[in-house]
């Protein structure tokens, strides 16, 4: 028994670790990266420290309904955006450091095949009930309507933007048919009914199934926020899904009798893991099959919350029904992220956008993953702020990682000529920091095993604390002119601590953990070497010269920052300003009747209990006339006396609160708002149209 248990814990095990096919139709921002993509890099490249066999699978989502609005906005074809957005994401990825085994797209054939193949199973199976119905459809536009192609009234939450496959509001997923007031996405109109075949998924079928799985299996393991969907959702009841589409974007359904029908995205999607997963396997010489039906294997999927319902309910009823493919062992869905106290939104462009992140701060991909980290949005929506990301790289990274080892590899150059010193005897302070070393990756496996990265990145700052607090107390720039001897095990100890960084850095700040072993000239370890060896930098070996971790972020490079979106604010601003549609036209025969003076205000009053009334006596020229004018929001009758002004003078009288107006004074509004006169005398600069008061 002795040695099975020994194997056991030794044993490399295998993971497939999938990270949300991103779609393909704008650029990655801070959301999806603190969302999905940094989390799934982390638990990724710390499974391979700890010797697992791991795929990280990931893909370009090239289907649905968004990629081919955008074309048809852009006056593109789908192909077109697919392919620019699919070679901009992957490089954002490439560069950030995201450690993808495979990245492919939805759009290779593999895909094409595989999700094919898989239809057809279920299909052959049974596993489809085929049924014509009723659905949205668009006679303007000539189109059925589904997913984001129409809008409506959720009927759960009563968001009156709900998609007809998903509200986003409250992640429900539903059937179009089930939107109260259906508005077509690409006329405005009214949809109207118009029977189409399509293949359902019976979802009731696997109901029981699903119930004892997750509310059953998965109580304690899940995230609460994930269960808590999946249990709403199963509670609900669970009906037939269509999982096809009357689109011409997609994957064309390979059946008899569905002319002009493709799979609907979130049925091919989930299956583009398993086909990015062939692409990888076929490149690398191995046998995909045991990453996805070997019980042995575990299966990850990171996402974000509005999409649990479909890796949690939908894709595990497919996988299910095929039957020979594992079920998720884990769901680790985020909440989202927002920015500087706003929704993230791509239409209003209120992002970071993970290119202009990388050009703007080039070589600083470790700050970003970890703010985005430390406050990643893992039991709730959480808040990017400039002011924090420059907080943090400053009072942590900077001041406590960065400061500890500048200050280890300077001193080791300048005492040892960057000799690993040997220690002499240790004192209760070297054996209390040479034993948390070795109590370190626990600590950071328990957070990372259980997705807390966000506590892992405080521990591993800790770390680093550690350190810090270890030198400055030791003082070794003091002791080395009194005891030399002693400095040496002090820089033994520092040195050793330094190591520990950079091994148990590298899943989370894997730039630096990089540079810090390059300047450590160490080899790769791997966790367990932290776990177990005394010593990771050996007495006489020799390290590299000191280069900066980590450097400032200066406040104008944040206030640039906070320009840009001020920018992106004012910009919204403009574009939500309703502009009054134009009026009737106007005859010139017409036109000439308005009989328009220049005239001078000769009195004026307020109107009584009228809050926005001034009662006017103008000399017109002609004669003099009482003349109520609405304009007493923005002037006083003692600043009006005097003032020349333009009359309508023959406008029909008109009895306000009883006092006959008999005529009307013309008024524009400048660009700031305010209300002023057409004063015959005086230009004004831009007002936006006459006003009548
Ligand atoms: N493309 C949705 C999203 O980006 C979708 C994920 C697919 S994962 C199979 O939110
Ligand atoms: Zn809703």
């Amino acid at each position: 028994m002795y040695f099975c248990t020994y194997i056991h814990h030794t044993m490399s095990k295998r993971y497939t670790i999938t990270a949300a096919l991103p779609y393909t139709n704008g650029p990655l921002h801070i959301g999806h990266m603190a969302g999905v993509y940094v989390p799934a890099d982390i638990y990724a490249r710390y499974l391979r420290l700890k010797g697992h066999d791991v795929a990280f699978i990931c893909g370009s989502d090239e289907h649905g309904v968004p990629i081919t609005i955008k074309a048809k906005n852009e006056g593109v074809t789908p192909q077109d955006i697919v392919d620019h957005y699919n070679a901009n994401i992957k490089a954002s990825f490439k560069e950030f450091g995201i450690s993808f085994d495979n990245y492919s797209r939805t759009s290779a054939k593999i895909h094409h095949e595989t999700a094919s193949e898989f239809f057809t199973t279920l299909h052959a199976k049974g596993e489809f009930i085929e049924e014509t119905n009723a659905q949205l459809y668009d006679a303007e536009a000539g189109q059925f309507l589904a997913d984001r192609f129409v809008v409506g009234t959720c009927p759960k939450c009563g968001n009156e933007e709900s998609y007809g496959d998903q509200c986003e509001a409250c992640g429900t997923s539903h059937n179009a048919t089930d939107l109260i007031k259906p508005k077509s996405a690409i006329t405005g109109a009214t949809p109207s009914l118009k029977e189409t075949k399509h293949w359902f998924l019976p979802l009731d079928k696997h109901e029981a199934f699903l119930k004892k799985w997750i509310l059953e299996g998965h109580k304690s393991d899940w995230k609460p926020n994930v269960y808590g969907q999946c249990k709403s959702w199963i509670d609900d009841g669970l009906r037939p899904r269509a999982v096809t589409r009357d689109l011409d974007w997609g994957i064309p359904v390979p059946v008899e009798g569905a002319d002009g029908k493709v799979l609907y995205v979130w049925f091919d999607a989930p299956i583009g893991y398993i086909s990015s997963t062939k692409e990888w396997a076929q490149k690398e010489g191995k046998d995909w099959e045991p990453y996805w039906k070997d019980e042995d294997t575990t299966l990850v999927h990171f996402i974000g919350k509005d999409n649990i319902v479909f890796h949690c309910i939908i894709f595990p009823a497919m996988l299910r029904a095929e039957g020979s493919y594992i079920l998720p062992t884990n769901v680790p869905a985020n909440e989202f992220l927002n920015l500087e106290g706003q929704k993230l939104s791509t239409s209003k462009n209120w992002a970071v956008w993970l290119p202009d992140y990388l050009k703007e701060f080039p070589e600083k991909q470790d700050v970003l993953r970890y703010v985005l980290t430390a406050t990643a949005p893992e039991t709730k929506d959480n808040d990017f702020t400039w002011k924090d990301f420059q907080a943090r790289n400053n009072n942590e990274l900077v001041a406590i990682f960065g400061n500890f080892i500048n200050r280890v590899v300077v001193l080791t150059n300048k005492y040892y000529q960057g000799i690993v010193p040997a220690p002499d005897e240790f004192s209760a302070e070297d054996t209390a920091a040479l034993n948390a070393i070795q109590s370190y990756p626990n600590i950071l496996s328990s957070s990372i095993e259980r997705y807390r990265f966000r506590e892992a990145s405080q521990e591993l700052m800790n770390l680093a604390r550690l350190g810090n607090k270890y030198l400055a107390d030791a003082e070794p720039w003091k002791v080395v002119k009194t005891d030399p001897e002693r400095v040496q095990t002090i820089m033994y100890v520092a040195l050793q601590i330094s190591a520990a960084l950079a091994v148990v850095s590298e899943p989370l700040l894997p730039w630096s953990s990089q540079k810090l072993k390059t300047m450590l000239n160490l080899d790769a370890l791997s966790w367990a070497d932290i776990e177990s060896r005394g010593s990771l930098l050996k007495s006489s070996h020799q390290i590299g010269e000191a280069h900066l971790l980590f450097a400032k972020i200066e406040d104008s490079e944040v206030e640039f920052q906070l320009e840009k979106l001020a920018k992106s604010k004012l910009a919204n601003e403009i574009a939500n300003k309703e502009i009054e549609s134009q009026k009737e036209t106007v005859s010139f025969e017409d036109f000439s009747k308005l009989d328009l003076r220049v005239g001078t205000i000769i009195e004026a009053k307020k109107m009584p209990k009228a809050k926005k009334l001034l009662v006017l006596q103008v000399d017109t020229g002609v004669d003099t006339r009482t003349i109520v004018s609405g304009i007493a929001d923005s002037f006083s009758a003692e600043e009006v006396i005097g003032k020349r002004v333009t009359v309508l003078i023959n406008l029909a009288p008109r009895a306000l609160r009883g006092v006959e107006s008999q005529g009307m004074i013309l008024m524009t509004e400048t660009a700031d708002g305010r209300l002023v006169f057409v004063n015959p005398d005086a230009a004004h600069d831009t007002a936006n149209g006459l006003k009548i008061s």
